[in-house]
């Protein structure tokens, strides 16, 4: 899953932090730590110094101190001079520590906004290759426009500060807040919890009802599927197909009928057994055609659904966005159901489309079987994508 995606990312920024060592000058900036009062604390002459001085000095000086013992030994008198020229030396060496620190320079680099667009390009085409969209590589540029333009960045760092502010960019992509499904249905009072699966043709519908009502019935709830794809020859017979093994009940029509009525009959069906949820599955069709769009708004007008998922493949990549866009701008959607990520090299889709609707992902496919369906994690997408 994402292998392209993760391997051009990790190109990309790996020259970019090349680009940056090679093509920006270093600059040198003086760091005004104050560590004076660190300094005086410090006790014993014989351990303090020993950390910043070079050995043949440390050397020298246990030599000088040893010598300066063996002449006092016994000698009380010589004890009090001792400690008198001890203290003088101490606060020399103490002196010396703090004019080092001083000096102490860190060398850092500085992007200009100009350098920064032309090594961005490559970041920029690693993303578009893999099918993020424009305005999701755009968001990416502005973020780490924002933390490394300008900015004196320390040398040692430019790969790590990097990283950081990409994955930092990514994270906010993910993230659109989201109820938990499961908790939702529970919480609803009014029986069932309806939920109208749409998206283009061959998208994953039906075998996403399938895998839902398998996740469901997992959390104790029961479910009522219905055929509201009346159109495709074969439809109805692959949905039921799925509900003998799911042992679940199907509502459905003639092909032909009107798929609104089948939902309505479904919903009806769902209230009188106290189902917790109906999953109506609706026939694929393009956002483009005018005539079955106007008849899913039928459907959704019938049905009142509680939840309307898009469900789309992942491998189409900016296709997907634009069709879960216009989906949402015909019949409104509330969540994404993105399939077929086990076979997304990509994952551009995945990091894009919930920027672009503003509509959370709920769930990925990852398979074609009824195990195959796990809650969306942004964390975990994150680590598939080495960031
Ligand atoms: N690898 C993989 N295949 C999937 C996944 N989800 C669905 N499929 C396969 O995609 C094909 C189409 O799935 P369907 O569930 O029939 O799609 P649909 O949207 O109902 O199709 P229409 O009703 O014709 O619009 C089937 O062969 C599924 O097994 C997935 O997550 N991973
Ligand atoms: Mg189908």
């Amino acid at each position: 899953m994402f292998k392209f995606l993760k391997e051009k990312l990790k190109g990309a920024l790996t020259k970019i932090s090349k680009d940056v060592e090679e093509e920006i000058p270093d600059e040198v900036v003086e760091t005004p730590k104050e560590e004076k009062q660190e300094v005086k604390k410090k006790p014993a002459p014989k351990k303090k110094p020993k950390k910043e001085k070079k050995e043949p000095e440390i050397k020298e000086e246990v030599e000088e101190k040893e010598e300066k013992q063996e002449e006092k030994k016994g000698f009380l008198s010589k004890i009090f001079k001792k400690k008198e020229e001890e203290q003088p030396e101490e606060v020399e060496e103490e002196k010396k520590g703090f004019f080092a620190k001083l000096k102490e320079k860190v060398v850092t680099k500085k992007i200009s906004t100009e350098k920064f667009d032309k090594l961005f390009w490559e970041l920029e085409l690693a993303l578009l290759e893999n099918n993020v969209a424009v305005e999701v590589v755009e968001k990416i540029k502005t973020d780490l426009k924002e933390d490394l333009v300008d900015k004196p960045i320390n040398r040692a760092e430019v790969s790590t500060i990097l990283h950081k502010s990409l994955k930092k960019s990514v994270e906010a992509l993910l993230k659109t807040p989201t109820e938990d499904l499961v908790e939702e249905i529970k919480k609803k009072k009014e029986k069932p919890y309806v939920i109208a699966f749409i998206g283009v043709n061959g998208s994953g519908k039906t075998t996403t009802i399938a895998r839902m009502t398998h996740l469901l019935q997992q959390k104790k709830l029961t479910c009522v599927l219905v055929a509201a794809d009346t159109f495709r020859a074969g439809a109805k017979e692959q949905l039921k197909e799925w509900a003998t093994k799911l042992k679940v009940n199907v509502i459905a029509h003639d092909y032909g009928a009107d798929p609104a009525a089948v939902c309505y009959d479904g919903i009806e069906y769902g209230k009188k057994q106290k189902a917790d949820v109906v999953l109506i599955d609706t026939a694929g069709r393009q956002h483009s055609n005018v005539n079955l769009i106007k008849q899913m708004e039928k459907i959704m007008r019938i049905a009142k659904p509680d939840k309307k998922i898009f469900v789309g493949e992942s491998i189409t990549g900016n296709d997907v966005v634009t069709q879960a866009k216009a989906f949402d701008q015909s019949v409104g959607i509330d969540g994404i159901i993105l399939t077929k990520a086990d076979v997304d090299e990509k994952g551009g889709a995945t990091i894009s489309v919930s920027y672009v609707t503003g509509k959370p992902i709920l769930y990925i496919g990852t398979g074609q079987e009824l195990g195959d369906l796990e809650p969306f994690d942004p964390e975990k997408i994150i680590t598939t994508l080495g960031l």
